[in-house]
């Protein structure tokens, strides 16, 4: 099939779709394809999963707005079902591939289940179809893995047997089918041609604007924006470091900058966690170390070939710095109240790594817990979206010497101060999120700490 008969079953609606991975990302992307009136296949490698999909019962956990009764409509109705096999993909038309792309403890991605899941579709893939990236992955993934495992485990090459492109998502937990319906998103070809039907197919779900490019364009954008993101909170993180050594308070001192034209110092806190923005750095990062050299400009000179960089990590170290400095104000106040952390009973508010959000991935409180525990402190945590850790608050914070807050969880902002302090043995409080100001946590009576603020006991 040519790229102009697969666009026009596309636009038909005729197009066979499949979905490999049904996560957070793919089973919105498969449910609002097959709504459009797809024939849609999912295919995910955890049977429970398949089944639990196949039930029309939506495996993700926390709120999806939408999720659940689009599910049930689009598998009762028989236009989308799961599986596990590969064989099922033998008559796709588009196959859209949303797996997890993590980094290693060396930041360094290696792509398991994404060589996994191409060499099984390479074995499969119908002549003519077209494989749609929609993973996060680092400059050059496209070249260097997608393109040649696909041709390897197809026998056919690229443009002649099969089509390829990438089309990075931006989803957020709690808003995936809306932000799926109303963000753009950048459509990166391996030929314009192929980006111009994947426009064609996007059209059908996403009202905003979807922007035609080259592949590594897309996996520069999708990379970069996140790690914007990460150096901004870095920057706004290291200016609350700064305000708690030199007496300042980084919530006063960020109201005030950002009423300078073209400034938006984002927020402080806790610490960075989630899917995303811990991740994506590092991808563009490697992005560098594995361009090969036929796509680095021949005017580049050697030494420029080895691009320093010095901002991402340094951001990075920055925000993954933020759960040690709340352990620090944590034992500075206990301290100041007469307490050792050894041995404390210590009340962590927030395991999620997100407001309103059960999602625990990379979670800071993750981060801080450990550091707690090598410094041989008692830990309970309450949180009120994390199953494992919905108890009782106040039945936690009996006894307690310290409550730490580390997620701005919509109900922590209603908390009584007053009455959670005569719960605890200790009244320590380690704001970690600037939910609270020094006055009201002095008119309480505790011993406080407020990220971002300096000491004024
Ligand atoms: N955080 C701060 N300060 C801030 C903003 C966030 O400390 O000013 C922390 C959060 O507490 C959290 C982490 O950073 O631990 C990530 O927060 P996030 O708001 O970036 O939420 P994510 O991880 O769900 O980010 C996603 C990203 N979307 C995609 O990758 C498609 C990100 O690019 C979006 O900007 C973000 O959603 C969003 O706000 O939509």
């Amino acid at each position: 099939m040519t790229l102009d008969q697969l666009r026009k079953k596309i636009e038909r609606k005729d197009a066979r779709l499949a979905v490999i991975g049904l996560g957070y990302v793919g089973l919105p992307v498969a449910c609002m394809f097959a709504e459009k009136g797809f024939d849609m296949l999912g295919i995910e490698i955890l049977p429970e999963r398949v089944a639990k999909i196949n039930a029309g019962v939506s495996p993700i956990e926390g709120e999806e707005p939408g999720l659940e009764s689009l599910l049930a409509k689009v598998t009762s109705r028989g236009l989308m079902r799961a599986s596990s096999d590969y064989q099922d993909l033998s008559d796709r038309d588009v196959i859209l591939i949303d797996v997890e792309t993590p980094v290693d403890e060396n930041n360094v991605p290696g792509y398991n289940a994404l060589r996994a899941t191409l060499r099984n579709l390479g074995s499969v893939l119908q002549a003519g179809s077209l494989v749609v990236v929609e993973s996060t992955i680092a400059p050059g993934t496209i070249h260097n893995v997608v393109k040649p495992l696909l041709e390897e485990g197809s026998g056919r090459k690229l443009n002649e047997g099969f089509y390829l492109g990438i089309c990075p998502e931006r989803v957020m937990p709690g808003k995936l089918l809306v932000n799926l319906r109303t963000m753009s998103r950048v459509v990166g070809g391996m030929t314009p041609e192929t980006a111009e039907t994947m426009v064609a197919l996007y059209r059908h779900i996403v009202q905003a604007d979807l922007d035609p490019t080259d592949s590594v364009t897309a996996e520069l954008v999708k990379t970069a924006e996140n790690a914007y993101r990460d150096v901004q909170i870095a920057f706004a993180n290291e200016v609350a470091l700064i305000c708690q050594a030199v007496g300042g308070d980084v919530w006063k001192v960020r109201q005030l900058v950002n009423k300078s034209p073209f400034r938006q110092m984002h927020l402080p806190g806790a610490g960075v966690g989630g899917h995303c923005i811990p991740k994506d750095p590092w991808l563009l990062a490697y992005g560098v170390r594995q361009m090969p050299q036929s796509l680095i400009s021949a005017t580049a000179a050697a030494d420029e070939q080895e691009v320093p960089l010095r901002l991402i990590p340094a951001a990075r170290a920055v925000n993954d710095s933020m759960p040690h400095n709340i352990a620090n104000l944590l034992q500075d106040a206990l301290h100041s109240a007469g307490r050792e952390l050894a041995g404390a009973r210590i009340l962590v508010l927030g395991y999620a790594y997100l407001e309103d959000s059960d999602d625990t991935r990379n979670s800071p409180s993750e981060a801080l817990v450990e550091r707690l525990k090598k410094m041989k402190a008692e830990i309970v945590i309450h949180d009120p979206y994390v199953s494992e850790y919905q108890g009782e608050l106040e039945q936690l914070a009996r006894n307690a010497d310290a409550a730490v807050l580390m997620v701005a969880h919509s109900q922590y902002k209603k908390l009584d101060l007053n009455r959670l302090k005569n719960l605890l043995r200790t009244p320590v409080f380690i704001d970690g999120r600037g939910l609270f100001s020094a006055a009201q946590l002095k008119q309480a009576g505790w011993t406080y700490r407020i990220i971002g603020v300096s000491v004024q006991e």
